[in-house]
Parts: structure tokens; C-alpha cells; sequence
């Protein structure tokens, strides 16, 4: 362990304390004083003082600095007094980081956060959280230190929180945070709850009646070919204190791509933080050689080119069916095919709307797309349907669902689907 032993100075901070005492107080120091426990003094004063052993603790941890400065996450000393168990007396917590770091990997020795009581001059230690230790997925443990912050009445049940951000790099890929929340329960100090995140989610604290009540949280949707600074669309969830721990609701995801100002998302799309994600508990279907992924309710089936019945017989396209199917071949206005996603090779461009059929512009996965419902009028042999044309990186695809008329009424299990459609 690289805490510092604690206790091994008392010895001789006693005896600094009794010769002070035994001058302020005028007292004669004799051997007597040496062999007792209890030091008396002839000044009942002064006894007080020196009759209750200090445990002062060492500030500094070995080979660890207190954390901040210009390499540093954190741009604030990594330090802050604070009155955690509302006693009318400040805490001094402080947060450490390796002295000495790698110059590829940085910092490769865990996070030490710790909080101490009592006067300036003999802190008392009362609390040491050391940072997570390194995980499979990533090469470096909890090693460097973001934000560090003190609030009052942070749940609104008047007890206070130090949050602290600790950071776990992962070169590449981004890197991962946790926010920790330390507080006083029970009689001692202690971490309560962590939230994790990836360094391209943001946060906001909003609670009405204490900051930390509820956490809202947008989590970005990254698609693969996106550049990492270019907008992107976000999956919000929403984190409700409940009195002891957090608890998670899946909010919306956003129409609209953005870039890192949670505020401005809320702003613009402030319908995401009520939708309530009903496709939650719905399996995904992913494609990377078709380059999409989308949800699908439980109990649907999902065929493409590699499953029976469809084994060889559909190319790029995968049906979406409520029921199962017994035989599988094109073209789909002959099968009862529900849902269907069609990749139709490298560029097409997008239909525009003739004497026969309207396309009305709409944004689908983040991506310009047009829309088009079968009416009497509408071209070819065709099913009742509405058609979505959409492009991604010269990418051509179609996208195609049920009708129950020629006005463009469908069952809005289709909308859902159609709003946890990605492109990557
Ligand atoms: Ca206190």
C-alpha cells in the first residue's frame, strides 16, 4: 500500500506539545511525564489539550502530488475545504496523482482522494479512496483527476457532497470518467455512489431542490466513419436520486446531430429528456457489412441473406416480420414482408417527386432522406407502403413499411423501429 503509516510521529509531536504546555502553563517537567500515558499537568488548562492523544496525519503521499497543474485534467488545486458532516468545522480533502508519470502512458499509478479533520497544524485522516485499479479494456487504471467540487445540501436531504471526477485513459480511444460522490453517513466518510462515463458523454447536474437529485446525461451516438469533433446525435438517460443510489431512466435520443453543449441539446430538443425509450427492452440487429443497425420488438423476426429461409435468396436486404416466415424470396410485394432494409450499393441518387409521386424531404439516422407514401396514384406495381430513400457515405438505402391506406397510416411500432435506425 503506498498509504503512509500513520502514528509513527506521535511520540515526538507529544513531547513537542508537553514542553510547550509544561513552558505556557509554568509547569516543572519532570521524568514522571515521560512514563505516563495520561500526561498531567499542574494547569487544568493545559491538560485539556495534551490529556487527548492528536493523531496527526501526514499530508503527503510517496511518490503521489497533489493533483493539478499544467499536465493535469484538472486546472484547480486539487484540494478544497469543506464542512462534508455539517459540524460547523471544514474538512480538508485533497486529491493525489502520480509524481511522475510515463511519457507515453502518463500517469500509470491510481488516483488517491482523502479527507482529513482537525485544526491546520494536526490533521486527523479520516478517509482514503484510491482510484480504480486498471481494467482489461484499457491500459492505464483510474490515473489522472478531473474535476473536484464541493456541494451543499447536494440531494436536497441537507447532507453535503464532494464529487470528484477520475479519469481512466485509454489511448485511442477516448478515455473513461467516474464521478464518485463522497459524503458522511453512518458516523464516517465514505463514497456512495459512481457514475461512469466515456469521455464524449456530457452531463448536468439539475436538480431543483439539490443540485445532485437528478443527472442528466447525454451519451453520444458515435458512428463509425464520423469524424470525432463533427456534431453527433445523443442518447439522453436520466439519473434520479433516490434516496440512497441513483436510479436510470432511458430518455430520448435526439433528431439532430450536435456538437459537445449539452445545454444547447436540451435547448433545441428539449422533447428528449420526457420521451420515455420504449424500445429499451427490444433486441438490436446489426449489419457491418450493410453498414446499419436498428431495433426490433421481442417476439419479431429478422431475416437477411445469411438466415433460413433466406439463405442466398435476398442480397441486401433483411425483413423486419412479425410473424416468422417458412419460405423467403424476392420480390417482396409476394411475401407478407412487414418491415424491410435494402442497401443498394454505392450511389444512388435520392428520388425527386414527379406527376405521379410526392418525396417531402425528412432526416432519418442524422442523414438527409426522402419520404414517399403509395397513394392510387403512385407508379409501377408496388405494395401499400411508405418508402424512406436515405444516403451514407455514398451508400444507397431503402427502407420500406406497411400502410393501412394510401394516406400513410401504419402501425407506430414502425416509428419506433425507424428511430433507433444507425448508419455507420
Ligand atoms: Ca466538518
Amino acid at each position: 500500500m503506498l498509504f503512509i503509516a500513520q502514528g509513527k510521529t506521535n511520540l515526538k509531536y507529544i513531547l513537542i506539545v508537553v514542553i510547550l504546555a509544561a513552558i505556557v502553563g509554568g509547569g516543572i517537567l519532570t521524568y514522571q511525564y515521560w512514563r505516563l500515558n495520561n500526561i498531567t499537568l499542574q494547569s487544568e488548562g493545559i491538560l485539556k489539550i495534551v490529556s487527548q492523544r492528536p493523531e496527526c496525519a501526514s499530508i503527503d503521499v510517496p511518490g503521489y502530488q497533489v493533483a493539478g497543474g499544467k499536465y493535469s485534467y484538472l486546472n484547480y488545486p486539487g484540494e478544497i475545504r469543506f464542512d462534508i458532516n455539517n459540524d460547523g468545522q471544514e474538512e480538508l480533502t485533497k486529491v493525489y496523482e502520480e509524481e511522475i508519470g510515463d511519457e507515453f502512458y502518463g500517469r500509470r499509478l491510481p488516483i488517491v482522494f482523502k479527507i482529513f479533520s482537525g485544526p491546520q497544524d494536526c490533521l486527523k485522516e479520516e478517509f482514503s479512496y484510491r482510484g480504480k485499479e486498471r481494467s482489461e479494456d484499457y491500459a492505464v487504471p483510474e490515473n489522472e483527476v478531473g474535476d473536484l467540487w464541493a456541494y451543499p445540501n447536494f440531494w436536497g436531504d441537507g447532507r453535503n457532497t464532494v464529487t470528484l471526477v477520475g479519469v481512466q485513459t485509454a489511448y485511442g480511444s477516448g478515455f473513461l470518467t467516474n464521478i464518485h460522490f463522497f459524503t458522511y453517513e453512518n458516523g464516517k466518510y465514505q463514497e456512495i455512489a459512481t457514475l461512469e462515463f466515456h469521455s464524449d458523454d456530457m452531463y448536468k447536474l439539475s436538480g431543483e431542490d439539490g443540485l445532485g437529485k437528478e443527472i442528466i446525461v447525454a451519451r453520444m451516438i458515435w458512428a463509425e466513419g464520423e469524424c470525432h469533433f463533427c456534431p453527433h446525435r445523443y442518447k439522453f438517460e436520466i439519473y434520479t436520486w433516490d434516496g440512497s443510489r441513483y436510479l436510470k431512466r432511458e430518455a430520448g435520443t435526439t433528431k439532430n446531430k450536435y456538437s459537445f453543449d449539452i445545454e444547447l441539446i436540451i435547448q433545441a430538443e428539449p422533447d428528449v429528456l420526457n420521451q420515455v425509450d420504449e424500445t429499451a427492452n427490444w433486441k438490436t440487429y446489426t449489419n457491418s457489412q450493410l453498414g446499419f443497425s436498428i431495433k426490433y420488438p421481442p417476439g419479431w423476426f429478422v431475416y437477411d441473406n445469411e438466415i433460413p429461409p433466406c439463405v442466398g435468396s435476398i442480397g441486401n436486404f433483411v425483413f423486419i416480420n412479425k410473424v416468422e416466415l417458412t419460405e423467403c424470396y424476392l420480390p417482396i410485394e409476394l411475401l407478407p414482408v412487414d418491415f424491410y432494409i435494402f442497401e443498394k450499393g454505392t450511389y444512388y441518387p435520392l428520388p425527386q417527386s414527379n406527376e405521379y409521386d410526392t418525396y417531402t424531404p425528412i432526416e432519418i439516422a442524422g442523414e438527409e432522406g426522402v419520404l414517399n407514401i403509395r397513394t392510387e396514384k403512385s407508379e409501377g406495381p408496388r405494395r401499400l407502403d411508405t418508402k424512406i430513400y436515405v444516403h451514407h457515405n455514398n451508400f444507397g438505402y431503402e427502407i420500406s413499411f406497411p400502410n393501412v391506406d394510401f394516406k400513410g397510416n401504419h402501425d407506430q411500432t414502425y416509428d419506433r423501429m425507424l428511430s433507433t435506425f444507425l448508419l455507420y
